[in-house]
This record gives structure tokens, C-alpha cells and sequence, in this order.
């Protein structure tokens, strides 16, 4: 679909539940092509609101409190608190992030289930469910454990077998017990009320499967393989004391099933935000809604969250929904009750102002088609051989030797030799490149075409040599320099979306603010007048140490043993 008729873009980041921190696998995921995208729209002049918040609800969040012994509501204030904390100090600029135990979404949830209980859009239905009778309550999938019927293992959970991974239905555990008393659950008859997605399908089919062919393969290939296997209804509901209460008589002990309460959770953070304007942003169709999620959200994103939408009516639905696959962590699979994660606030205490490189290795090795891996030494790599080999040193070169030929000013530029020319014709390309990747959510090609302005600065200053030059041919030296800075200029405003803090130092040793840098300008060889005073030179990037890694490998091995001597368990909140 044409970007013309869009007015506002609307984006969303899947809300991490606040049961634990987060982990560079939800950055990879989600919330650094996120930033990206909404800084690179900013940039170019685009009205954007980008929302993120925390899942305050689900049975993750009483499971967690009863393993460290305290409330739902002290897990989710503390890990609310600090996943906010590191998100801002990581740069990722959302326009509200706020979480769903707030009053607001409370109402907003349970409004929009009562329009839809009221025009008779939900079927209500009785069903057998597991009940504990010591404790008085119902049993979620996961607080029922038992002996997996595939492989014999002995603790598997009610939804499914950690050992083997296979998903189960509660009722095929032999054995089952209770997590919460130990004792032996009952059957006994419950209500819920479902979204009967079936009556969905014909239209989910022609709006995803005809009409939006364009989305990613591996989204699109997943809606298609859930729609061809046929929809069936959904329960919004759920037998626990943890959530948004379902609003009607006759309803205690039931709450909003979370994954239908959770995407109510943009609209709310969203009035939150601007109380007096969220509607134009989600209930007019010049809008863009894009919703940034990770592969394990897929079918709630494309599936059961347009349908709610559909059902109630007058709102958009996403027009695109650019889901990444898993990030892997040294080649294993990253797990927050494994500890088998790199954590973003232990990251960020570790690495002190290098939040860029973590968001550079992260784009450039984005799981955006496959799974990918993380491993530290690629982290120190990527540092070492591109950042600072590259980029960093390139900007470097252009700023000492202009400060010792010409006074720390941009000298004129002159009679252009092919070597120039060529510099320039490369400069040029870089907008159109960067902006075509970005607008298809191809995030790491657009970093490669950014940083490929990086490896062209550099390749010209050790192709021409004006350290050589100086003696014999000062005034190809000044044209040499002068178009080198220019690059160096067009490098803080093409790297402001991926590398926000280097952009600002960038211009800050440019001495150029963002007026003088419009993302409009990119790739422009007049970026930085003639006699412009420079500021002193400072490197962008420093090496990381064998030490450096070497300690995070064995922090990774310490989790690991601990985690084998200990069972699972969550990571320590500092
Ligand atoms: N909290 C699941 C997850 O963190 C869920 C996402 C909600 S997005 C509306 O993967
Ligand atoms: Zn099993």
C-alpha cells in the first residue's frame, strides 16, 4: 500500500511482561527495529506516537511472586520500574510507557469487553477445568504439574513439557498435582466467554492472505498456516484473581484472559499519552499502525487482536506487523528461568556509554528472517573491526588532519579529480538506499547501506593519502578533506535512528546541531559551510578488551551452573 494517504504512524512494541528484565533477545526483537523506525520517521517529519509498556497480567506474574515470595503487585512495581529504567537509558524513545495495571487500562479493557458482551459478539460456554479444593481456586495451565505422557519426564506443566516440548492440555498430564497446595486437582464445570474466531476467518483470509501479501514471509507463512488449519473460538476469560476483573454480575473470580487484555494495552497507554487526541490516531484510516513483536506473538498480533478490533469496530488495524524470529544466546536458546541471558540492566552497568554498540551489534545481526545468534565474541568483533576500525576511525582521521592542515575549519573545496567525483556519487546514494530499506523493515540492510558511508570515507582517505599530499598538492588536500568532513556530517544524520548517542557526539565534535544536519540533507556535499569552525577531536568508539569478554563469558558459565545446582529460578533484581 501507498504511504501517501497516511497522515500519523501509530507504533507499537509488544508489552514485555513485568515478571522479569529484559534480555537482549527482546531488544533484538522488538524494541531496537522499533527505535529505529519511529526516530527515522521522526526525522522525516512524520507525526509519530510510539507506544510501549509493561504486561502487568498473566499467570507469569503470580508464578513469579509465589518463587520470590512476595505479591503480584511488588513483582510488577519492581520490574516495571526497572525495565523503564534501562529501555530509556538504552535510547529507545517511546512516547509513553506505561503498563497495563494502570486505572486506565483497567477501564479501557474492560469497556471494550462490555461493548462487545453487549452487542453479542462472544459465546458463552461450560467447560471442565482443573479446581484445587485445598486452595479454593481453578487451576491455569501452568500451576498444574505432571508426568508428561510423551516422554515420561516429571514435571511437566499443564500447557506443556519443558523436557520434550511438547504442548499439552492439562487433562493429558498423568499424575497431575497442584503447584499451589500439592494436592490432587478435581474436575469441576466453569463459563467462559469466547471470541468465536471462526465466524473471523473468511474476512482474517481476504484482509491478511489477499491483502496483505507484502508482510514478512515468515509472518505471513504463520497467519497462513493457522488460517488453513481452520480457527476456533477463543476464551477472553479466565478463572483467576490477577487481572483486569471481568465486568459483569456474576462474574468474581474471573479476569480478562491476558492476551485479551494485553493489546487493549496500546489503545490505553495511547489515551494515557493525549487524552484529548488518541482517537485520531486510532480510529482514523489515514493512520499506520505498526506493531513490532517477536515470532511467539504472531497469531495474537495478526489474528486474535484484529479480530477484537473487528468486533468492536472504528478502529485501524495494523498495516504491517515486521515480527523477528528468536535471537540465540552462544548458541543456545535464550531463557529467563534458565538465566540463560545477556540481561540489558547488568549490560548497561557493565558497559557504561556503550549503549550504541549493543544496538549496533543488534541491528546488524537482527534475527529479521531466521533465528539468529549472539555470541560475545562477534559482539567484540563487530566493535573492534567495524566501529572502531571503520567508522570511528574514519571520522577521526578527517578531524586531526583538518585541525593540523587548516586550523580545525572546513577548507574550500576546489577542482575535482575522479577519485572525488566518486566520493561524492557514493554520498549521493546513501538517502534513497537507507530510506527504502528502512520504510520495507529491512533494518540491517539499512545499516549495512549506513555504514557502507563509513567504509566509503575511510577507503577514501587511505586511497588518497593527503598525508602524502600535503607537500606536493595542498589544494587537492583541501577538496580531499573538505568532502571527507561532508561525509562525516552525512554520518551523524544517517546514524541518528541506529546510533543515537554517536549521532550526538557526532555533531557535538562537528560542532554542527541538528538544524544545520536535516535528515532532508543527507548525502548533500554542502552539509558543512566553508571556514566552519570544527570542535577538537574525540573518538566515537574504544576496542573492547579479551578481559571484557572473557568476564562475560564466565558470568554466562556461573548462570549456568547455578542454574543447574539450583533448578530454575529468576535473575537476581539489583
Ligand atoms: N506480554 C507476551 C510476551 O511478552 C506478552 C506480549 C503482550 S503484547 C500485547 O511475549
Ligand atoms: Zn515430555
Amino acid at each position: 500500500m501507498s504511504d501517501k494517504k497516511y497522515k500519523r504512524y501509530l507504533i507499537t512494541s509488544a508489552l514485555p511482561y513485568a515478571n522479569g528484565p529484559i534480555h537482549i533477545g527482546h531488544l533484538a526483537g522488538v524494541y531496537v527495529p522499533a527505535d529505529i523506525y519511529a526516530r527515522y520517521l521522526r526525522l522525516r517529519g512524520r507525526e509519530v506516537v510510539f507506544v510501549g509498556g509493561s504486561d502487568a497480567h498473566g499467570v507469569p506474574i503470580p508464578i513469579a511472586a509465589r518463587q520470590q515470595g512476595s505479591t503480584p503487585q511488588q513483582v510488577v512495581d519492581r520490574y516495571h520500574g526497572m525495565i523503564q529504567r534501562s529501555f530509556d537509558e538504552l535510547g529507545i524513545s517511546f512516547d509513553v510507557y506505561s503498563r497495563t495495571s494502570s486505572a486506565i487500562h483497567h477501564k479501557t479493557a474492560a469497556d471494550f469487553f462490555k461493548k462487545l458482551y453487549s452487542e453479542g459478539k462472544f459465546v458463552e460456554k461450560a467447560s471442565q477445568q482443573y479446581y484445587d479444593e485445598e486452595a479454593g481456586q481453578f487451576l491455569a495451565d501452568r500451576y498444574i504439574v505432571g508426568t508428561c505422557p510423551r516422554c515420561g519426564d516429571g514435571s511437566a506443566y499443564g500447557d506443556q513439557c519443558e523436557k520434550c516440548g511438547s504442548t499439552l492440555n492439562p487433562t493429558d498430564l498423568i499424575n497431575p498435582r497442584s503447584t499451589i497446595s500439592g494436592s490432587q486437582p478435581v474436575m469441576r464445570e466453569t463459563r467462559h466467554w469466547y471470541l468465536p474466531l471462526n465466524d473471523y476467518e473468511p474476512w482474517l483470509k481476504e484482509w491478511i492472505l489477499e491483502e496483505h501479501k507484502e508482510w514478512k514471509a515468515n509472518v505471513y507463512g504463520q497467519c497462513k498456516s493457522w488460517l488453513d488449519g481452520g480457527l476456533q473460538p477463543r476464551a477472553v476469560s479466565r478463572d483467576l484473581d490477577w487481572g483486569v476483573k471481568v465486568p459483569l454480575p456474576g462474574a468474581e473470580g474471573k479476569v480478562l484472559y491476558v492476551w485479551f487484555d494485553a493489546p487493549i494495552g496500546y489503545i490505553s497507554n495511547t489515551i494515557e499519552l493525549m487524552p484529548g487526541r488518541w482517537e485520531e490516531f486510532w480510529k482514523r484510516d489515514d493512520t499506520k499502525l505498526v506493531c513490532f513483536i517477536g515470532k511467539d506473538n504472531i497469531v495474537f498480533h495478526c489474528i486474535v487482536f484484529p479480530a477484537m478490533l473487528k468486533a468492536h469496530g472504528g478502529y485501524v488495524l495494523p498495516d504491517n506487523v515486521p515480527a523477528n524470529e528468536f535471537l540465540n544466546l552462544e548458541n543456545d536458546k535464550i531463557s529467563t528461568s534458565r538465566r540463560w541471558a545477556v540481561w540489558l540492566h547488568e549490560y548497561l552497568a557493565d558497559f557504561p556509554g556503550k549503549q550504541d554498540v549493543l544496538r549496533y551489534v543488534l541491528c546488524a545481526n537482527a534475527p529479521e528472517t531466521k533465528d539468529n545468534n549472539f555470541t560475545w565474541r562477534d559482539f567484540q568483533d563487530r566493535n573492534n573491526s567495524e566501529l572502531v576500525a571503520i567508522f570511528g576511525n574514519f571520522v577521526n582521521r578527517a578531524m586531526v588532519l583538518a585541525h593540523k592542515y587548516f586550523d580545525g575549519k572546513v577548507p574550500p573545496v576546489g577542482t575535482l579529480a575522479d577519485v572525488d567525483r566518486a566520493a561524492l556519487a557514493e554520498l549521493r546514494s546513501v538517502k534513497p538506499r537507507v530510506e527504502e530499506a528502512l520504510e520495507a523493515y529491512r533494518f540491517r540492510e539499512a545499516l549495512r547501506e549506513a555504514m557502507s558511508l563509513a567504509r566509503t570515507g575511510n577507503k577514501y582517505l587511505a586511497d588518497t593519502e593527503p598525508w602524502k599530499l600535503i607537500k606536493s598538492d595542498e589544494a587537492h588536500v583541501r577538496v580531499i578533506l573538505n568532502i571527507a568532513l561532508q561525509v562525516a556530517a552525512s554520518l551523524a544524520v544517517v546514524m541518528e535512528p541506529f546510533m543515537p548517542f554517536t549521532a550526538a557526539k557526532l555533531r557535538r565534535i562537528l560542532k554542527a546541531d541538528s538544524d544545520m544536519l536535516p535528515w532532508e540533507a543527507l548525502g548533500n556535499p554542502d552539509l558543512l559551510p566553508a571556514g566552519h569552525a570544527l570542535g577538537s577531536p574525540e573518538l566515537l568508539f574504544e576496542k573492547i578488551e579479551d578481559e571484557a569478554i572473557a568476564a562475560q563469558l564466565q558470568k554466562l558459565e556461573l548462570a549456568k551452573k547455578e542454574n543447574e545446582q539450583n533448578g530454575a529460578g529468576l535473575p537476581p533484581v539489583k
